[in-house]
């Protein structure tokens, strides 16, 4: 048994303490509620998809850098470290001196683990810039895309909406009515990236409702409102709520219940959205009736709904989820439409919110002085792609395409560089990614875990945990900072990330320009100084790194400012204008009308999806965030396995929908559309919209034959069937929350799962 230490993830603060070959977790103690997936690190050390060593793909080994088909269906080769940095170094060398940094991706998108050192993607960065002078990069996250883009057209940056937006303290104290499109889900809340030591959303809940606020979920699913809430549920067709808004401005206008006031003085362009809904350029009248046959409310219920917002404290706020399919940015916009009409933006637990409750940090008080993240460097290239748009570029370099309006290019990728993040989880259409990355010259991945991703590297680097490394874990809207000892001694090869780009940093005559002269501790020490110098700035001391490290938890000062920025902006928007063209609230935009983008006019609109439930797959799929696992991290450690059926994803229907198709509880169905198909294991439950089928995303890629065109995956992961596109010209955001399938029982037999299964080398290399 090895002596408790302390330390920090995504998904809370523990003191670990190793047993044999499992930990005993006990949650940090000012949690008021700890996350359950805290027992996901209980086995994970040592499960056998953990990666164990150095690995090279035999076709690359043999035939040399180059598009190859082979990716994701051949077999590898065991090596030693140092052969396997020998290969990294030149191949990198071969493709700077070839193509130039212009041609490595290092986008390595992902959440990677807690710890502000060890942060995978800023190593990568770091890396990159260090040694080949940059890299291409990706933009915004699979996450908010279309939000981080919209938002600073219309009102202010994301972070001003979401983190430092309408505070969880306001809201239990003030709100009348949380009008939540997409819900509140506390699965969601439970993770914050960075960390997260005290979950106080359900708290929070609580004491609201309690209070008598009423908190109304518009969603297709009825768990996406936690008990606590106490709330209403008002079932919605997916991808419908641009609709629905409409409607209730439509009759909260015909009714004269718009706050025209606040309108016309924080506003801009009401006047023309309300030609749009009142169809005088097209005659359709955006009314509840219309709503109706598009969003399946009931229009007696849309009017209601926009009678009992009048004259009450309303909060709006809008999921992520809502803008991750095509056309998101309309119901982000239109919810700060139905604020602003409702002329609630700066009052006291009033207005608009974007994205509360989806992840921990939003709501919440901010660290006067956060810890610093790695120094980046300089990245000297210029090209960049919206984060989803990886598969685009592999497999249209040099074409041209939209973002923000401006026209940019695909650049010609040769080499990709992965650590921290699965995109064979993370991506839509796997089927195209993988012909995507099979044009790519060389794929190297960083990986604890034997994910998808990892299966299709040329060159698979075997990662240290969090738990088997020393860091500093904080995020900053958490108020606790942890000194993160580790557990336990690497697994198999294991090295850290700094560790790797070390070695390969010296290989390329770069070591000093990577690490500064700096093992791991002295840049945790150094990081922390920088910290504790900033604090004695504010009259803060705080014990030097010899006691924190001791001591283990640090206490941060935090301001609690949430929501300042409207009610300074409601106060006087002369002397506090919003950062938009004109200071105002854009109901129009004339900087997006200006880039004349069909799919996102100059003020918010319905535009439906081009892809609508049809005779052949005529039912939804929601694709959303898992509730046992953050992503697909440790999806085959205990918590997420506990979670699974007949070793399967669990898919939620409706009996009506099940009984149309003879499906029963707890049959394996295969759920299949033009892209791919997949096996799950269904649930019926009458909390989900009839029509729609809800699957979580996270469980690990396994494809029957991964070359296939229309692959089956027998693990269920909802990304073999939804659609890699863009959510419009203007974000070209991540669509993957929703698309269309059929479902039907399976019979057949396609062996089984072998996601978690150890990759046997099929030869050493000596
Ligand atoms: P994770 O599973 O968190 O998913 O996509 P993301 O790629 O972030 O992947 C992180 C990987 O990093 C894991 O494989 C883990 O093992 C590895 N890792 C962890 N720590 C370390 C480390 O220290 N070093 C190295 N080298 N590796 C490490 C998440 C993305 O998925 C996000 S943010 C969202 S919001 C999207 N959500 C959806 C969705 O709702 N619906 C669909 N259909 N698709 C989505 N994809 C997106």
């Amino acid at each position: 048994m090895s002596a408790p230490v302390i330390h920090s993830s995504h998904w809370g603060a523990f003191t670990a303490q190793r047993v044999e070959n499992e930990l005993n977790i006990i949650p940090f103690s000012a949690d008021p509620d700890p996350s359950p997936l805290l027992e996901n690190f209980t086995d994970a050390l040592t499960h056998p998809a953990r990666v164990t060593q150095p690995m090279v793909r035999r076709g690359w080994l043999e035939e040399g850098p180059g598009p190859d088909d082979r990716r994701g269906a051949d077999e590898y080769i065991a090596i030693s470290w140092e052969q396997a940095l020998d290969l990294a170094a030149k191949e990198l060398q071969r493709v700077a001196e070839l193509y130039g940094p212009q041609a490595v991706f290092g986008g390595s998108y992902g959440w990677s683990s807690a710890g502000r050192f060890h942060h995978a993607q800023s190593q990568v960065h770091r890396f990159l810039n260090t040694t080949i002078g940059g890299y291409v990069r990706s933009v915004w996250s699979y996450s908010s895309a279309a939000a981080s883009v919209i938002l600073p057209h219309i009102v202010a940056p994301q972070d001003e909406i979401s983190r430092r937006g309408v505070s969880w303290r306001e809201i239990a104290e003030h709100s009348d009515i949380i009008l939540a499109f997409g819900g509140l889900a506390l699965k969601n809340a439970q993770v914050a990236s960075g960390g997260m030591s005290e979950h106080t959303e359900r708290g929070y809940m609580k004491q609201a409702a309690r209070r008598g606020a009423r908190f109304i979920s518009v969603s297709p699913l009825r768990s996406d409102l936690p008990d606590a809430a106490a709330g209403e549920w008002l079932p919605i067709t997916p991808g419908t709520d641009a609709a629905l808004i409409l409607a209730l401005l439509h009759t909260l206008y015909q009714h004269g219940l718009t706050d025209e006031d606040f309108l016309a003085r924080y506003c801009t362009g009401w006047p023309t959205l309300v030609r749009y809904f009142q169809g005088e350029a097209d005659g359709i009248v955006r009314n509840a009736a219309w709503a109706e046959a598009i969003c399946g409310i009931p229009a007696s219920e849309i009017i209601t709904l926009a009678q009992r917002l009048h004259g009450r404290r309303v909060l709006v706020t809008v999921a992520h989820a809502l803008q991750r399919a095509q056309h998101g940015e309309q119901p982000v916009w239109l919810g700060l439409v139905l604020a602003s009409a409702l002329g609630q933006p700066g009052l006291p637990g009033g207005g608009y919110t974007y994205a509360l409750g989806a992840l921990g940090h939003y709501g919440k008080a901010f660290n006067r002085v956060s810890f610093p993240s790695l120094p980046q460097g300089k990245n000297g290239v210029e090209a960049l792609i919206p984060v989803a748009r990886i598969a685009d570029m592999l497999l249209h370099p040099g074409e041209p395409f939209q973002f923000n309006g401006v026209e940019r290019h695909y650049p010609h990728i040769r080499l990709a560089w992965w650590a921290g993040g699965n995109p064979f989880h993370h991506h839509q259409d796997l089927a195209r990614l993988r012909r995507a990355f099979c044009r790519l010259d060389t794929l190297i991945v960083h990986e604890h875990s034997l994910t998808a991703t990892a299966r299709h590297a040329d060159l698979i680097l075997p990662a240290t945990m969090t738990l088997e490394r020393e860091d500093v874990g904080g995020a900053p809207t958490d108020r606790h900072l942890f000194a993160m000892h580790p557990v336990a001694k690497p697994h198999g090869e294991a090295r850290d990330d700094f560790a790797i780009f070390r070695d390969i940093a010296a290989r390329l005559g770069k070591e000093k320009a990577f690490t500064e002269g700096r093992n791991v501790r002295e840049w945790l020490q150094h990081l922390y100084q920088q910290m504790q110098q900033k604090l004695a700035e504010i009259d803060h001391p705080v014990p030097d790194f010899d006691h924190f490290w001791q001591q283990g938890v640090l206490t941060l000062p935090q301001v609690d400012d949430g929501g300042r920025l409207m009610r300074r902006f409601r106060a006087d928007p002369l002397a506090n204008p919003l950062p938009t063209p004109d200071g105002k609230i854009q109901i129009f935009s004339a900087v997006i009308d200006r880039f004349a983008y069909a799919d996102c006019p100059g003020h918010p609109v319905w535009r439906e999806p081009d892809e609508q439930p049809n005779p052949l797959h005529p039912l939804w799929l929601i694709a959303n965030q898992p509730a046992p696992r953050l992503h697909s991290q440790l999806d085959y450690a205990r918590y997420s396995a506990k979670h699974k059926q007949q070793g399967k994803e669990v898919c939620l229907m409706h009996p009506e929908d099940a009984a149309a198709r003879e499906i029963s509880e707890g049959d394996i169905v295969m759920l299949h559309n033009a892209r791919g198909a997949l096996l799950a294991v269904v649930n019926l439950s009458v909390n989900i919209k009839p029509g729609v089928v809800q699957l979580p995303t996270g469980a690990w890629y396994d494809p029957v034959d991964p070359k296939a065109e229309r692959p089956l995956c027998r693990h269920g992961n909802p990304n073999v069937l939804t659609r890699d596109i863009g959510t419009s010209s203007l974000a070209q955001g991540c669509s993957g929350q929703i698309t269309v399938i059929q479902a039907a029982r399976f019979t057949g037999d396609a062996g089984p799962v072998q996601a978690f299964s150890p990759l046997i080398p099929a030869a050493t290399r000596e």
